[in-house]
């Protein structure tokens, strides 16, 4: 018996990826596990694609609704892109084959808040489930399924779905089990209750999923491993962004609004933000915590070093080599981490109640502290908010991050105004560029304007900005956040014209 398949009974419903994926129907509606490249499905998925591919060879339409915890890997967002097998994707995408296919308006795509998928799914918003394709890293004797290196929505996927088929991956690392902590107490409203987390390592639930057995209707054995991109090292522009965010910490901690262990600390992914953990390491932080989405490679460190007390997230997000890293070693960390379900680790009410510090990248701002997210040009979806809304506007400070300009310097990030609108100003307390810092706390709009130009803009761009507004500061039709109107957006449709935002003279 597979060692990892510890009930004799379940043995039954082994079998291969492609008698599984011949279980999923086209038009229904599979909810994957997965987030930001972890504890993804890794074969039925391309045993999936393969199907979808000979469907439409022979002239048949075959497409599914996929809903997962977050970004996934090649093997499942790149591969059923690719077939053309996707028509509908929630709640957060960041492949750039199915990238493609949804800005050439050839994907249906509900970018959303991740704290908000379970709840929606559980009120019924999104209609119903009808596969759920989930990896696990065990099953228990007595049929409890052990998670794997993310939990996203798997709880909520195997409890709606009407079918299941489980991939059970022997990459991951035995030490996982107990390291996740399943919540049941959610329920609908009116009978919420208050979720009783009140320190990030609290533990309030289960280590294991609990299902119905007689819905399993396939297994797969996988020896698979996860997939995330390698991080840049820092560089200068990551590295500067990094030194004016510790010295900002360092501050709040001189003046007695941030305790010296700092609080709970929320991360997102990408390079500046691995970047600024990495600085972290050298700083007079210690005993830290994260309640947070993702585990990066620099949070390992961290843990590592001793400087990070504990973290709590709802998946991995490492680097190859981390990766190995953490599974050569992963015993050494089971007691300082944390897995949950996403709709716990990015709840708004544990978020507030715990006074995260927010850390999260942006497209650009405007001179206002409005910031985009997600669509470049206003147009183009670039990922999706995934879960900086769920921290940014619950957090006790809200911190967004940047170059301060884009596309070898064609794109100023600090912009007059933000051509689609993700975190309105009341949501955004400080922006960092490599340019500085701007404290945005009790400032009122023109306030900010001055600060944000100042501190935050390119040198090249930051006279231009002056200017529209000097002019709007005379002609706005209000002079509360003054604008003009009909030239607002110009910078970005220059670009869209010529390919940069700086005139042609300029
Ligand atoms: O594109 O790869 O084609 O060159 O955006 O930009 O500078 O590498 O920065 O990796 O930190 O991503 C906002 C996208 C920043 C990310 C965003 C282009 C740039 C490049 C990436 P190329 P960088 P990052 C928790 C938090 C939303 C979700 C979130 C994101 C690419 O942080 O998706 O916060 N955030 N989740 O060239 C045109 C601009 C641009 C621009 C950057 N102004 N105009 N293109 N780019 N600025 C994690 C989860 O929820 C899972």
């Amino acid at each position: 018996m597979s060692s990892r398949i510890q009930n004799a009974a379940l043995r039954d419903r082994i079998m291969s990826a492609d008698d599984a994926a011949a279980l999923i129907q086209s038009s229904t509606t599979v909810g994957m596990s997965g987030f930001t490249g972890s504890g993804y499905p890794k074969s039925v998925p391309l045993a999936l694609a393969r199907r979808i591919e000979a469907e439409h060879a022979a002239g048949n339409p075959f497409r599914v609704k996929v809903w997962t915890g977050a970004s996934t890997g090649p093997e499942l967002d790149g591969a059923l892109a690719k077939a053309d097998g996707i028509e509908f994707r929630l709640p957060y995408n960041s492949d750039p084959i199915a990238r493609e296919k949804i800005n050439a308006g050839e994907m249906n795509y509900f970018d959303m808040h991740l704290s908000q998928v379970a709840p929606m799914a559980w009120q019924g918003f999104l209609g119903p489930l009808d596969t759920a394709v989930i990896e696990i890293s065990g099953i228990t004797p007595d049929k409890t399924l052990i998670p794997s290196s993310s939990i996203g929505n798997n709880k909520t996927w195997l409890d709606q779905a009407k079918q299941i088929i489980l991939e059970v991956n022997s990459w991951q690392s035995e030490a996982l089990d107990g390291m996740h902590d399943i919540y049941y107490g959610t329920a609908l409203p009116p009978n919420r209750k208050p979720i009783p987390l009140v320190r990030p390592d609290d533990r309030i639930g289960s280590s294991h999923f609990k299902v119905d057995p007689d819905k399993i209707v396939a297994i797969v054995e996988t020896d698979a491993p996860d997939r995330n991109l390698p991080f840049a090292e820092p560089d200068d522009v990551a590295t500067a962004i990094a030194g004016h965010l510790l010295e900002f910490f360092a501050h709040e901690v001189k003046v007695g609004r941030l305790p010296p262990s700092l609080l709970p600390l929320q991360s997102g992914v990408g390079n500046v933000t691995n970047a600024v953990l990495a600085g972290l390491m050298d700083a007079p932080f210690d005993n830290m915590t994260a309640f947070t989405e993702v585990i990066q490679d620099g949070m390992l460190d961290l843990l590592e070093a001793g400087k990070l007390r504990m973290a709590s997230a709802t998946a991995f997000s490492l680097s190859p080599t981390a990766a190995d890293r953490f599974n050569r070693d992963a015993s050494h960390f089971t007691s300082k981490l944390i897995l949950r379900p996403q709709e716990i680790s990015n709840h708004p009410e544990l978020v507030r109640r715990l006074g995260c510090i927010a850390m999260n990248g942006l497209i650009e701002a405007d001179i206002y502290g409005n910031v985009n997210s997600t669509h470049v040009m206003g147009s183009r979806i670039q990922n999706g908010i995934g879960g900086s809304g769920d921290f940014a506007r619950n957090a006790y400070v809200s911190i967004f991050m940047t170059p301060s300009t884009a596309k070898g310097g064609k794109i100023s990030a600090i912009v007059p105004q933000a051509a689609h609108v993700d975190h309105i100003s009341q949501d955004v307390q400080v922006i960092v560029t490599e340019q500085g810092l701007a404290d945005l706390r009790g400032l009122s709009p023109k306030q900010r304007a001055d600060t944000i130009i100042a501190n935050c803009a390119h040198p090249v761009y930051r006279p231009m900005l002056q200017d529209y507004y000097d002019r709007a500061r005379r002609s706005s039709f209000g002079q509360h956040a003054p604008n003009i109107l009909g030239e607002a957006l110009s910078w970005h449709q220059r670009y869209v014209e010529t390919g940069s935002m700086l005139p042609a003279n300029g």
